[in-house]
């Protein structure tokens, strides 16, 4: 690993997972070994007693993987970093690596859908209790907090309704009360925040989206701030078996070079995308962290280096009149996931978030009609036309 400690976060997104190499090649190789050979007994007997650093066998550890561990964990500002078969592997790592038969868990109540249906589904069988409140009120956190709360674990933005969670205040509450406060940074990247500098214990990401950037892999990375908490981590995805493949990491230090440029373009067509929908008369409502007219416009602005390229919205008439616009756009897929270069469109209620209990949908925000529209890198007009000739069918 080649120390890059001093350089700027768009030279890191290039160099930070450089690794020395014995022929000087210019990206880093892809190890597709699952295994290391030894240079005798003692040579493996330290590399397994952690005295000497080393590669053992790529479920605990493969030098492509590691290039792109560092690199994510320099980006986030994090002591070290763990990367994941997919987002849900890094959510249950840590889940799992924290969590213990009698804890409790306050977390955002429209997270990702399978991250909170598998708190509630499987966790509580092995006796973690749980509280899903709406985090952008910093009070709800308080009031859920029990003697046994261990994990505060929020998303911000939120997927798929865009609230925003004070990621300061909540520092200050986990710090209070003992808890590690966990952050799903999939909808910003670190491009666009840094939820580790704000207080964060542990930042974590679906690198399927943004990171990675171009829907060709599912993966997924946790960062922690202090060795002890990597540590913890590291040992939980291991014996778990959520590791990533070296292949996947290739392919995701590929795509992270281009984030900054890719999460410019995107952002600059998403403002000009959510101004369009704004004003148009068949938009009932939209949900977007660069309106003037978005309620936590303020608080967006402190912790966020840019309003991402993540929207949501109502149509006029409903979900109805929201089918049809679905049906109808050409340039968008419809599609689940987010944060490709292509703009995608999805139905959160019946896909991303359909195993949630109707009621819990409803009272986290995710509601009928709502429309989640991830804008890509495409000519924005060619978008907006998209969204223009699909809004007419209504
Ligand atoms: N966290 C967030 C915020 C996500 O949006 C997702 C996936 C995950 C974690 C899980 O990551 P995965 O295992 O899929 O890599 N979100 C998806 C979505 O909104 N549509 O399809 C997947």
């Amino acid at each position: 690993m080649k120390d890059h400690k001093n350089l700027a976060f768009d030279s890191l997104l290039i160099h930070g997972g450089d690794i020395e190499d014995t022929y000087g090649s210019a990206v880093v190789p892809i190890y597709q070994t699952s295994t290391f050979a030894f240079k005798d007994v003692n040579h493996g007997a330290r590399l397994f007693a952690g005295e000497e650093d080393g590669f053992i066998y790529t479920r605990i550890g493969n030098p492509t993987i590691s290039a792109l561990e560092n690199c994510v964990a320099g980006l986030e500002n994090g002591f070290g970093g763990i990367a994941t078969s997919s987002g849900m592997g890094a959510v249950n790592s840590v889940y799992l690596a924290f969590l213990h038969s009698g804890d409790h868990i306050v977390s955002t109540d429209a997270v990702y859908g399978p991250a909170r249906v598998v708190i509630e589904n499987y966790y509580s069988k092995l006796g973690i209790e749980y509280s899903y409140v709406d985090t952008s009120n910093i009070q709800n956190i308080i009031d859920a907090i029990r003697p046994n709360t261990k994990m505060l674990y929020i998303e911000t933005p939120a997927n798929p309704t865009i609230a925003l969670t004070d990621l300061k205040k909540c520092a200050d509450i986990a710090k209070k009360n003992n808890l590690v406060f966990v952050v799903d940074n999939t909808f910003c990247s670190p491009y666009l925040q840094k939820p580790l500098d704000f207080g964060a214990d542990i930042v974590l990401h679906s690198v399927t989206k943004f990171i990675n950037g171009h829907a060709d892999i599912v993966g997924g990375i946790i960062v922690a701030k202090t060795q002890e908490h990597y540590k913890t981590v590291r040992g939980a995805m291991v014996t778990m078996g959520f590791n990533m493949d070296p292949h996947q990491a290739y392919l995701v230090l590929r795509g992270l070079k281009t984030l900054s440029i890719r999460m410019d373009r995107a952002q600059e067509n998403a403002i000009k995308v959510a101004d369009f929908l704004e004003n148009h008369p068949k938009i009932e409502w939209i949900k977007y962290p660069g309106l003037k007219s978005f309620a936590q416009y303020e608080l967006a602005k402190e912790q966020m280096d840019g309003p991402g390229a993540m929207i949501s919205f109502g149509v006029k008439g409903g979900l109805e009149a929201g089918k049809i616009l679905m049906n109808n756009v050409k340039l968008a897929l419809l599609a689940v996931s987010l944060g490709g270069v292509e703009t995608l469109i999805q139905h959160p209620a019946s896909m991303t978030h359909s195993k949630m209990a109707k009621e819990a949908k409803l009272k986290a925000g995710i509601t009928d009609e709502l429309v989640r529209y991830s804008v890509g890198i495409e000519d924005v007009n060619d978008i907006i036309n998209d969204l223009k000739q699909a809004l007419e069918k209504i």
